[in-house]
C-alpha cells in the first residue's frame, strides 16, 4: 500500500517539474533576457538551476567547504548495511541450499561483497609505490613577496598541506630503510589552486632528458627474468646502465653516500631539483631552487643498522613518522630558495640551471626561508590518502613556472598520464585528497567515476546560456604563462654543451664530505659492485669513479679486488667543496627520537623513573627493556631482551647489570664448545654492541657502569657518558645524541 502511496508522489513531483518548465519565463527574471548572438562581456545571472541539479560537491580533505554531511564520507553507526544502505543481518554465511548445500546464485550481499573484495587494489606507482603520507601546515614568512605573487608564499598565511614521502624502487610492501633516494612531494592546497612540489631528498637526477626515465627505472627495477633484487639498486642492471651513462654519475654518489639511508624521513631535507621561475605582482622574474631544510637535521642510518632494519622493522619510516605525528612531535621543515636571476644563459656562476644533474653550492648561493611546514596529522585512511594522492608538477599557482629543464618538460607529460594508469579515470582529481581548497570552476565534464553534479547548461565558452560564465579570470588573479623568449633554433635531438660535464660535481660531492663519510661511500659501492656478477660492468664503474677521484676509484677497487684503472683523459673541473653538504659535526634537536633503557630489579630504580621523565621532558620517547615484560619495581616494561635490538634506539641507558637468566641455554664458545656465558645477559651484550658499533650514544649509571666497564665502554670514549649522578648522565647523553652520531667511533673502528 505504501508503495503505491509513494509512486504516486514521485508522479506528482515530476508532473510539478514538467509545469515549471512548461511556464513562460517571467519578464526581468533570470534566463528572461532576449538571446543574444554576442559573447557576454560580464557575468550574468546564469539559467536557474533544474530542481535536481546541485552544486558540484566540493568537500576537501579536511572537510573545509562542504555541505555534505560527515556521516557521508565513512563508515558510520551500529548497523552493518550493503553498499546501497540496506541493513543486513547476517554477512558471515552465504545463502545455500540448505546448510551443506551449494551456495545460491541469487545471494546479492555475497557477490557484492566479494566483488568490491576483488577490486581493492589499484595498481600501485611505477616509482615510488613505497611511501607514507601525512597531513600538515605551511605558513608563509612573507620573504619571497618581492619575488613571486602566489600568496600562500605571504606573511602569516596558513595553507594546509600533504606530504607523501618515499623510496622509489621497491614495490609498495618493500622495506622502508634500503638504499635509494627517497620521494618528499608536497601538495599545498593554496587558494588560488594546488601546487604539488614533488622533489626528492637528493638535488641532483640520474638523468638530464625525460625520455631517458625508462631506460633509469628499467635499469634500476629488479632483474626481468626474475624480479630479484628487490627494493635496491645493488645489482647488474643498474651498475651497466650507471657506468654506461656516466650523467648518472653524480645522483649514484649521493645514493651511495649516507643520504641515501636516511635515519627518519623527518631528518631529511627535500629539493625541488629542477630551476623553477617565480613571477612577482609585476610580472618580473627569477629563477629559483626550492629547498626543504628539516628542524632536526639531515641524519641517516648506518649500512649496517638498515640492513638490520630491513628484516626486524620493514616499516621503520612509516612508524617513526607516524608516532612522532602521534606523540605530538610534530616535524618541522623550512621552505627556502636559492634564487638566481633570470638571464638568457640560464645559469649561475657556471653551472647550467637546466641541467637537473647539478646543484648549486649553498656557500655560492644561500638558502633563503620562505615559509615553514609543520606535519600535525595522520591520515585517517592510508588508502584514502596516501595511496591515492596523485602528484603532478604541473599543479602550479600563479606566481610559480617552469623552465626548459628537459627533465622537467617531460614530467608535465608523465604525472598527469601515470594518475590515468592508477585510477583509470581522469576524474582522480575529485578525490577527496586531491580535491583543490580553492573552488574549482572548470568545463571538464563527465568520465568514470564522476563525482560532481553538475549545474548549468554550457560548460563551454563562449556561451549565453550560463549567463557567460565561466569567465577568464583578469591577469591580476589568473595563471599568466611567462613570455620566455626562445631563441630562434632548429629542432635537434641534442644536449647544450654545458650537459657533457658528468664528473665535476660528483667529485665535486665526494671532497666535501669528511673522512668518516667517505669511508661510508667507498664501503657502499664497494658491497653494491661486490653484488654483481659481471667483471665488465664492475671494471666501467671503477673507470667512472677514476674520472671522479683517484683515490675513491682505488679503494673501491681494492674492496673489489681489482686493479684500479688510470683516470682518462676526461676533463674534470676541481670546483670547491660545499662543507654544508656534509652530516657531521652540527648538533641538532632531539624530537621524537628513542632512547631504549636497560633496567634490572636490583639496579637503581629511582634512577630510572629520573631517566624516563627527563627523556619524555626532552620531547623523546623512553622505552624500558627488561629480561620479562610486565613491571620491575613499579616501572612499566615496553621491550623485553628478546624483543628488543638496538636498531630501534637512537641511545641506550644501562641502569642495572642483568645477569644471563637462569633458565638460560649456556652460550657456547664456536670452537671450543666451552660454556662462555659472561655475567651480563647475552641479549644485553649484543644489544650493547650494536649500539656501540653503530656510533650511537651510550649512558649508565651505577651497576649499569660496571657493566659497561666489563665490555670495555670507558667514560673518555665518544659517545659515551659515564656517571654516578642520573641527572648527569642524561645530559651528557642528549648531548651526544644532537650529535646524531658519535663519527670517532666509526674511524676508531676503520
Ligand atoms: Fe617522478 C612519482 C619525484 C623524475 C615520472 N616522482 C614521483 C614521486 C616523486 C617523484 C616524489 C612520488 C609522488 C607520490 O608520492 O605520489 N620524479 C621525482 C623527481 C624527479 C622525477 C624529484 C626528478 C627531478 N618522474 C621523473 C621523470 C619522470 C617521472 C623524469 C618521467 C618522465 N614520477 C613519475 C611517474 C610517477 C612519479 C611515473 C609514478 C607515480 C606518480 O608519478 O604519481 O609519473
Amino acid at each position: 500500500k505504501s508503495m503505491t502511496s509513494k509512486a504516486a508522489q514521485a508522479a506528482g513531483k515530476v508532473a510539478d517539474k514538467a509545469e515549471k518548465l512548461m511556464e513562460p519565463p517571467v519578464p526581468g527574471a533570470p534566463g528572461s533576457e532576449p538571446p543574444s548572438l554576442e559573447e557576454p562581456t560580464e557575468p550574468r545571472e546564469p539559467l536557474p538551476p533544474k530542481p535536481d541539479q546541485g552544486a558540484p560537491d566540493r568537500r576537501t580533505p579536511t572537510g573545509a567547504d562542504t555541505d555534505v554531511p560527515a556521516e557521508a564520507m565513512g563508515q558510520q553507526g551500529a548497523y552493518l548495511t550493503t553498499a546501497q544502505g540496506a541493513r543486513l543481518r547476517d554477512t558471515d554465511h552465504s545463502l545455500k541450499a540448505g546448510p551443506r548445500g551449494p551456495t545460491l546464485l541469487q545471494d546479492h550481499h555475497l557477490r557484492e561483497k566479494v566483488m568490491h573484495f576483488d577490486h581493492e587494489r589499484i595498481p600501485e606507482r611505477v616509482v615510488h609505490a613505497r611511501g607514507a603520507g601525512a597531513h600538515g601546515v605551511f605558513e608563509g614568512y612573507g620573504a619571497a613577496d618581492d619575488l613571486c605573487r602566489a600568496a600562500f608564499l605571504g606573511k602569516g598565511v596558513e595553507t594546509p598541506v600533504f606530504v607523501r614521502f618515499s623510496t622509489v624502487l621497491g614495490s609498495r610492501g618493500s622495506a622502508d630503510t634500503v638504499r635509494d633516494t627517497r620521494g618528499f612531494a608536497t601538495k599545498f592546497y593554496t587558494a588560488e589552486g594546488t601546487f604539488d612540489l614533488v622533489g626528492n631528498n637528493m638535488p641532483v637526477f640520474f638523468i638530464q632528458d625525460g625520455i631517458k626515465f625508462p631506460d633509469i627505472v628499467h635499469a634500476a627495477k629488479p632483474h626481468p627474468d626474475r624480479e630479484i633484487p628487490q627494493a635496491q639498486s645493488a645489482h647488474d642492471t643498474f651498475w651497466d646502465f650507471v657506468s654506461l651513462h656516466t650523467e648518472a654519475q653524480h645522483h649514484t654518489m649521493w645514493n651511495m653516500s649516507d643520504r641515501g639511508i636516511p635515519r627518519s624521513y623527518r631528518t631529511m631535507e627535500g629539493f625541488g631539483v629542477h630551476t623553477f621561475r617565480l613571477v612577482n605582482a609585476e610580472g618580473a622574474t627569477t629563477l629559483v631552487k626550492f629547498h626543504w631544510k628539516p628542524r632536526l637535521g639531515v641524519h641517516s642510518l648506518t649500512w649496517e643498522e638498515a640492513q638490520m632494519l630491513n628484516g626486524i622493522d620493514p616499516d621503520f619510516h612509516r612508524r617513526d613518522l607516524y608516532d612522532a605525528i602521534e606523540a605530538g612531535a610534530f616535524p618541522q621543515w623550512e621552505l627556502g630558495i636559492q634564487a638566481f636571476p633570470d638571464t638568457p644563459e640560464q645559469t649561475f656562476e657556471g653551472i647550467d640551471l637546466l641541467d637537473p644533474t647539478k646543484f648549486v653550492p649553498e656557500e655560492i648561493a644561500p638558502v633563503q626561508p620562505i615559509g615553514l611546514m609543520t606535519l600535525n596529522a595522520n591520515p585517517t585512511n592510508f588508502f584514502a590518502e596516501s595511496e591515492q594522492v596523485a602528484f603532478h608538477v604541473g599543479h602550479l599557482p600563479p606566481g610559480i613556472d617552469v623552465t626548459d629543464d628537459p627533465l622537467l618538460q617531460a614530467r608535465l607529460f608523465s604525472y598527469l598520464d601515470t594518475q590515468l594508469n592508477r585510477f583509470g579515470s581522469a576524474n582522480f582529481g575529485q578525490i577527496p585528497i586531491n580535491r583543490p581548497h580553492a573552488p574549482v570552476n572548470d568545463m571538464l565534464r563527465d568520465g568514470y567515476m564522476q563525482q560532481g553534479v553538475h549545474a548549468g547548461a554550457a560548460p563551454y565558452r563562449p556561451n549565453s546560456l550560463d549567463g557567460g560564465c565561466p569567465f577568464h579570470a583578469g591577469t591580476d588573479t589568473a595563471f599568466l604563462d611567462v613570455p620566455v623568449q626562445v631563441p630562434a633554433a632548429s629542432k635537434v635531438r641534442e644536449a647544450p654543451a654545458s650537459f657533457a660535464d658528468h664528473f665535476s660535481q660528483a667529485r665535486l660531492f665526494w671532497r666535501s664530505m669528511t673522512t668518516v663519510e667517505q669511508e661510508h661511500i667507498v664501503r657502499a659501492y664497494t658491497f653494491e659492485l661486490g653484488k654483481c656478477y659481471e667483471q665488465a660492468v664492475k671494471e666501467r664503474q671503477l673507470r667512472a669513479l677514476a674520472a671522479i677521484d683517484a683515490d675513491l676509484c682505488a679503494q673501491v677497487a681494492l674492496g673489489l679486488g681489482l686493479p684500479a684503472p688510470a683516470p682518462d683523459a676526461t676533463e674534470v673541473l676541481d670546483m670547491d667543496p660545499s662543507p654544508a653538504l656534509s652530516q657531521v659535526g652540527r648538533s641538532w634537536p632531539l624530537d621524537g627520537r628513542t632512547v631504549g633503557i636497560v633496567v634490572d630489579a636490583d639496579g637503581d630504580l629511582e634512577g630510572v623513573d629520573a631517566a624516563r621523565r627527563a627523556v619524555l621532558a626532552a620531547g623523546m620517547v623512553p622505552l624500558v627493556i627488561a629480561a620479562r615484560g610486565g613491571e620491575v619495581g613499579g616501572t612499566t616494561v615496553q621491550r623485553t631482551f628478546l624483543t628488543a635490538r638496538s636498531v630501534e634506539y637512537d641511545a641506550v641507558l644501562v641502569a642495572g647489570a642483568p645477569a644471563p637468566a637462569p633458565d638460560a641455554m649456556p652460550l657456547r664458545d664456536a670452537k671450543s664448545g666451552a660454556d662462555s656465558t659472561g655475567a651480563l645477559d647475552p641479549r644485553v651484550v649484543l644489544l650493547l654492541s650494536e649500539a656501540w658499533r653503530h656510533a650511537k650514544a651510550i649512558g649508565a649509571w651505577g651497576a649499569g657502569r660496571e657493566a659497561l666497564g666489563a665490555l670495555g665502554i670507558e667514560a673518555d670514549q665518544p659517545g659515551v657518558a659515564l656517571g654516578d649522578d642520573v641527572d648527569a648522565v642524561v645530559a651528557d647523553l642528549f648531548e651526544a645524541m644532537g650529535l646524531h652520531r658519535a663519527w670517532e667511533r666509526f674511524m676508531v673502528e676503520a
